[in-house]
């Protein structure tokens, strides 16, 4: 009788002991499917963003800089989810990720229902510093177009490190983003790199 208990309660040990097994492989198999098929997180939604400059009355109530970082990509810009400066030498955009990041690619959304020519040429811009000058960059991507309305990413396999990330228009012109993301991943510590 012992020894029949003393076997069923191994077999009840081993029966939970399987399971519980089992039970953490398909967690982490489920962990893992997560995380290879999950898009990365947009991280300039949680980020601070300024402008060169605001657009003059009557639009400036809808041109905000934060425009760019609502998470709406709506290219109207009269439905009030774009940025927009006035016309000037050299207009830029740039939002702060409040940390350091490898940046691996940005995707901006133009303008749709007027002048989607004028974002022809922007640079777009990484650094760790929050001023900069134009041209002193040295791994800047250059957009030739945006079809208007669309959405254009650019990427980088390694990955470029920056706290800010900046759209500056090299010439005179206004600056208008509907909508910029911005993927990566933190950037190692002085401790882990
Ligand atoms: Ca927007």
């Amino acid at each position: 009788m012992c020894l029949y208990l003393c076997l069923s309660c191994h077999s009840i040990g081993t029966l939970a002991f399987s399971f519980h097994s089992r039970r953490m492989r398909q967690d982490m198999f489920f962990l893992l499917l997560t995380l290879l098929v999950t898009p990365s997180e947009n991280l300039a939604l949680w980020g601070k963003a300024t402008q060169s400059d605001l657009v003059d009355n009557p639009y400036n109530g809808w041109s905000h800089a934060s425009n760019a970082i609502d998470g709406n990509s709506d290219s109207d810009f009269y439905h009030g989810s774009c940025t927009h400066t006035d016309s000037q030498t050299n207009p830029w955009w740039r939002v702060d990720l409040l940390d350091t990041y490898i940046v691996t690619s940005v995707t901006i959304t133009n303008r749709g229902d007027c002048c989607h020519t004028n974002i022809n040429g922007a640079e777009v811009h990484h650094k760790n510093v929050k001023f900069f000058k134009l041209k002193y960059y040295c791994d800047s991507g250059v957009i030739s177009s945006i079809p208007a309305g669309r959405s254009l990413t650019l990427s980088w396999n390694k990955g470029i490190e920056g706290r800010y990330v900046a759209v500056v228009l090299p010439k005179t012109s206004t600056l208008v983003l509907c909508e910029v993301e911005v993927y990566g991943y933190l950037a190692p510590t002085g401790k882990d790199k």
